[in-house]
């Protein structure tokens, strides 16, 4: 792709934003920088580096219908029918997100992640995987590493570990990885996407490029993934915890196999796994799979597995006190995730959830509890809707409260030793905190400062 003295307009000048602005300064473009936020919201950071480099910007302002671009670079954050977008669209040769430049701009290989729940963790663990290997190897995109800094360093030998979100997926257009993979797909971003299927097509795009010389790995016991394998042009890689596919990933007595149409390879006992949880299974399952057909040899994937101790934010051990065990989820940002935490600790929670609204219906969500959750103190704009549910499903066991601090005060007061304190809000963090990621480490703050007590 050429980019020397071509017009490009960064809209969002978040993590992906920045780094997308810098990349185009050294390939020779000529930017200008967009954000909804005024001048006195942007940081001092991005205002310097505007002043130096000489950049026209636009503060909370849309540029003026006779500015032209050849191209728009915009953030996953914006919607598409946000003004900005809209201006994209009809002033600039080409809308592209920051994942379609660093892919045009790059070499290499890429093994590409989307799903509703996992991501993070396949993505760690097959860049754990890779590095095993010896393969030069970046772990990039919704994952927080925006995937054109690894994209201008790569060459042919390169292999990214993608984890790619719906929104990163909705501005795709040459995009093509060796092997692509949709873990689950559940409810969420539907303030967004609108439907599910709107939210399915953004997932499915990540292998409309590919061919038949390609792999598609999907989860077969997930309806909803398993019926776009009907769509994909490469070859279909089932992956199934509770069934056996004649050639796919699969579990049979306590071991991890792949049938890849020669014979059945064995990968490692599901007792190697050191992550809990049924869908944690998953999750190996996949990376298991994504690894083995990216051409890495059973062994290592053994070994990676093996040697994987789960990600921040997620199911992540904090502190006992007192003989209460405290797990940060943070990462639990949709129902679907919480759930599954909720199933992977067992009994005696008490659960910290709420935060942005996503207008997920949490009904199903209290619902499942199952006598599992004693207790459940609710913070943020979704803390009435999830009462409401609460009330509807007959589970009166919950407080609204102010803030995190306060609800990790209270757990404290009420848990009896054998019981688990879990943030796992199902809700995005927004409107409390700037991501998931400053949520959890408040959650772990409070939780080590109660430790005097
Ligand atoms: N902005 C606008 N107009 C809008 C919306 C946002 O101008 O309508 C501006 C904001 O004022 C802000 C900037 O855009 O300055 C934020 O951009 P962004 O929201 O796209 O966020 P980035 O910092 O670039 O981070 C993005 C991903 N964020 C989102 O998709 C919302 C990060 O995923 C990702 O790690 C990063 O790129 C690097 O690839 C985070 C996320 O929450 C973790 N993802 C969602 C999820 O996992 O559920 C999809």
């Amino acid at each position: 792709m050429e980019l020397r003295d071509k017009t490009v307009l960064v809209a969002g000048m978040g993590k992906s934003g920045m780094a997308a602005a810098k990349a185009l300064l050294k390939k020779g473009a000529v930017i200008a920088l967009y954000d909804k936020k005024d001048e006195d919201s942007v940081s001092e950071e991005i205002k310097a580096f505007a002043e130096e480099n000489n950049i026209s910007c636009f503060w909370n302002a849309i540029p003026e219908e006779d500015n032209k671009y050849d191209y728009m670079v915009i953030s996953p954050g914006i919607p598409m029918d946000e003004e900005i977008a809209v201006f994209g669209k009809k002033n600039c040769g080409e809308l592209l997100g920051e994942l379609e430049l660093a892919y045009r701009l790059s070499k290499g290989n890429y093994l590409a992640i989307t799903g509703t729940n996992g991501k993070t963790t396949t993505t760690s663990l097959v860049g754990e995987i890779l590095k095993l290997s010896g393969r030069k190897s970046f772990v990039v995109g919704n994952i927080g590493n925006p995937v054109i800094d690894a994209a201008l360093v790569s060459d042919d030998d390169t292999w990214f570990s993608a984890e790619l979100s719906s929104f990163q997926l909705e501005t795709v257009s040459e995009f093509k990885p060796v092997v692509s993979a949709i873990l689950n797909i559940t409810p969420d971003h539907l303030n967004r996407h609108k439907t599910m299927e709107a939210y399915a097509a953004a997932k499915a795009r990540i292998f409309e490029n590919q061919t038949a010389e390609d792999y598609f790995v999907v989860n077969m016991d997930c309806e909803e993934s398993r019926i776009l394998a009907d769509k994909c042009p490469a070859v279909t890689v089932p992956f199934s915890r509770l069934e056996e596919p004649e050639f796919g990933c699969f579990v049979k007595n306590g071991r991890i196999l792949i049938r890849d149409g020669k014979g059945e390879v064995e990968i490692c006992e599901c007792s190697d796994i050191g992550i809990p949880g049924d869908h944690n299974v998953e999750n190996v399952l996949a990376a298991a799979a994504i690894c083995y057909f990216g051409g890495i040899a059973p062994d290592i994937i053994k070994k990676g597995i093996c040697e994987f101790e789960g990600v921040e934010h997620r199911i992540e051990f904090v502190k006992e006190i007192n003989g209460v065990k405290y797990y940060n989820d943070s990462k639990g940002t949709n129902t679907d995730a919480s759930g599954k935490a909720i199933d992977a600790l067992k009994k005696g929670i008490i659960l910290l959830a709420g935060g942005y609204d996503k207008k997920e219906d949490f009904y199903p969500f209290v619902k499942s509890f199952g006598g599992r959750v004693k207790h459940m103190y609710l913070i943020g704009v979704t803390a009435p809707i999830i009462a409401e549910a609460c009330e509807k499903a007959g589970f009166h066991d919950y407080t609204i409260m102010k803030d995190l601090p306060q609800c990790v005060e209270s757990a404290f007061e009420i848990a009896e030793p054998g019981d688990t304190v879990l943030l796992s809000p199902a809700c995005a963090s927004w409107g409390m905190y700037n991501n998931y990621e400053e949520r959890g480490r408040h959650f772990k703050d409070c939780v080590r400062a109660l430790g005097g007590k």
